[in-house]
């Protein structure tokens, strides 16, 4: 039978299950990846594991996130991280080295194979070819230990491309159109598969920048097809015999359908504080603008900056702008010093940052008070600036440039002439900031700085479960909501009693202490509940407060996984309505002896019983009654 691309390489690593969309599969896993900010949590747990060496093909640990090093934590946690690495067979990049997704799709990605990475943006590599996912430290840990990674095997979408991108729309723009119809929930439990003519008019960090921010839909992942142009992106990195090529097979199917004619394309851009909230860039032109910063996994390739330097040239960015430039690597600042566009860029008035995440995550470059800022990011949530009251827009290299230029929000095609951007054929690559493993096993004692806490303990789960409703939420809450970033709460990443005070800190700022003094509780959720980013600690820290189930209309996937792994349970309305049913402060006392499919929850204040829905698979269940994933990795141990 015909497949497409996502059952070919699914049907090749397929350890549990059958590929029925709905059904749980599980995965083997080739590579890893991890980042700082859920790199200190992931390896602690895989510690925990006792593995002697990673099991997989290729384990990867970058430090990209937080390197601001204000004192001591942050710069320990890099050591911890150096170390572990060393220890147990992980190749390291340094900080400032570049971000993990750019540089991982530079240097190591592989068509065919797959990732599971510690960051919510590992999709990145569904760019060259891979079935790349991200998802919790907890569940990357146990694939560095050679376990299967289990996921709910989702239905496949096919994205046809047709036509080609006019002059100033770019990849950016593509994946704008495309949130704007499926909006930040449309790929919950879907993988986006993109083919038809239009593919071969896209270069694959293009491809990057498309299945990096599919995320943003909820998609379980996104993937291109590897051809020609995937073969010539190797060979510029030096890489050409990792190639393979890989398509969908003639009379594939998809189970939905969206076409998209590129040629039909506009400047797009997503309003605050949605990445779905897309308008054309024409609607929003003239608005004054204050910050544009430009970087992140999204939009930080050479092509991207090769663009930005030429429409830079002979420029001058407005005296009410601040300019920002983050490279997504070394390996992308170094060949665009070697060309001089560096130059460009500089005497522009940029101002050129280090190569990482940055402001992204509200690392540094937070903007003034009520600033508009315009950023080539890929998510905009409330606050993720580092300035609560801040506007932020979400749109690409050209149209960054073009509203830098003008002061205001600018279509980019006013700039003119459409520059011709040439790739070099060979690129300049330096790896010597990759610190590899020796073959030596290294038994080291690793150094742990005092901000570096062990990991908490959970009990079992009881068979009921009783407290109080302590926060109800609105929909699309996502995990920034939950924990924010900055560098103030990211540096408490491996100190979870510390970071549990930041729970819903700008959300409701009385919520850690309250349910301190409650003895924890539970929380209902909207729809969509911690959309957003793969940080554990989202689910981690409200247990360490004692939340003890979240019932909401809906939930993101990632977050869902990892509430189970931490004991949490993530239960939903049967009927929506049902929501209006429990408000904040009312007792409720849940039944959870069997843990079947239907729980019956009492909502006492009200002396009403709702039925909610436990939708997991035995094992999920499993590892809810021994009190979270580790602790039933080491019952295992144990009873082995
Ligand atoms: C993000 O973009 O929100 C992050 C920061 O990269 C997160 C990971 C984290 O919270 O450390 C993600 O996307 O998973
Ligand atoms: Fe880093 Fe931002 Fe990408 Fe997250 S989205 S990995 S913070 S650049």
């Amino acid at each position: 039978m015909d497949k497409n691309l996502t059952e070919k390489i699914i049907s090749s690593h397929l350890i549990e299950g059958q590929m029925v969309p709905g059904d749980q599969i599980g995965l083997s896993i080739d590579h890893t990846l991890t980042q700082d900010s859920t790199g200190t949590l992931a390896y602690l747990e895989f510690e925990a594991m006792g593995v002697p060496q990673v099991q997989t093909k290729l384990s990867l640990s970058f430090v990209d996130h937080n390197m601001l090093q204000n004192d001591y934590r942050n710069a320990d946690d890099h050591k911890y991280l150096k170390e572990i690495a060393e220890k147990y067979g992980i190749i390291f990049s340094k900080p400032g080295n570049g971000i993990c997704h750019q540089l991982y799709l530079e240097r190591f990605s592989k068509p065919g194979y797959t990732l599971l990475g510690s960051d919510s943006h590992t999709p990145t590599g569904g760019g060259i070819g891979m079935i790349a996912i991200g998802a919790g430290g907890l569940d990357v840990a146990a694939a560095m230990a050679g376990e299967a990674f289990f996921l709910e095997m989702p239905s496949v979408m096919g994205i046809k491309l047709e036509g080609s991108l006019s002059p100033f729309v770019s990849a950016k723009d593509v994946i704008l159109s495309l949130l704007k119809k499926l909006t930040v929930k449309g790929g919950v439990n879907k993988i986006l598969e993109y083919f038809g003519p239009g593919v071969n008019t896209l270069s694959v960090p293009e491809r990057g920048t498309i299945t990096n921010m599919g995320t943003e839909t909820g998609a379980t992942t996104s993937i291109f097809p590897s051809d020609e142009i995937t073969k010539s992106f190797l060979r510029s990195q030096g890489r050409e015999n990792q190639w393979l090529a890989l398509k969908a097979d003639k009379n594939a199917s998809y189970r939905d359908l969206i076409k998209l004619n590129l040629s039909d394309l506009e400047p797009q851009l997503a309003l605050p504080h949605s990445p779905d909230k897309v308008e054309t860039v024409k609607n929003i032109e003239g608005l004054p603008v204050d910050q544009v910063c430009i970087g992140s996994c999204t939009n930080s390739s050479l092509r991207d900056l090769k663009m930005v330097a030429s429409l830079l040239r002979n420029r001058k960015v407005n005296d009410n702008v601040s300019l920002t430039i983050s490279p997504g690597s070394r390996q992308v600042l170094e060949n665009l010093v070697s060309s001089g566009e560096i130059l460009d860029i500089i005497k522009a008035g940029a101002r050129v940052i280090e190569n990482g995440c940055g402001p992204c995550i509200g690392i540094g470059q937070a903007p003034p008070t009520n600033a508009v800022t315009l950023r080539t990011f890929n998510r905009n949530f409330k606050g993720r600036s580092g300035t609560q009251n801040a506007k932020i827009y979400l749109v690409s290299p050209e149209t960054a440039v073009a509203s830098a230029i003008y002061g205001e929000v600018t279509d980019p095609r006013k700039l003119g002439n459409y520059p011709e951007i040439i790739m070099p054929e060979k690129m300049l690559i330096d790896d010597s900031q990759f610190i590899f493993p020796s073959a030596k096993f290294h038994s080291r004692k690793i150094m742990r700085g005092p901000n570096i806490k062990p990991l908490p303990d959970f009990p079992p789960l009881p068979a009921v479960l009783n407290g109080e409703v302590l926060l109800k939420t609105r929909d699309n809450i996502s995990t920034d909501d939950i924990l924010p970033g900055g560098s103030e709460v990211m540096s408490l990443r491996s100190n979870i009693p510390e970071i549990s005070k930041h729970v819903f800190r700008y959300v409701d700022s009385l919520f850690s202490k309250r349910a301190l003094e409650k003895a924890g509780g539970f929380i209902i959720g909207g729809e969509n509940y911690g959309q957003g980013s793969s940080r554990e600690h989202a689910a981690l820290a409200p247990k360490f407060l004692g939340v003890k189930a979240i019932i909401a209309k809906s939930f993101a996937r990632i977050h869902q996984a990892n509430l189970v792994n931490f004991g949490i349970l993530p239960l939903t309305f049967i009927g929506k309505q049902d929501y209006k049913r429990i408000n904040q402060g009312d007792i409720l006392s849940i039944d959870v002896k069997d843990l079947e499919n239907i729980v019956f929850l009492t909502n006492v204040t009200t002396k009403d019983t709702i039925r909610v829905l436990l939708n997991l698979s035995n094992r999920e269940k499993g590892m809810l009654k021994a009190g979270g994933k580790l602790a039933a990795i080491r019952a295992k141990q144990v009873n082995n």
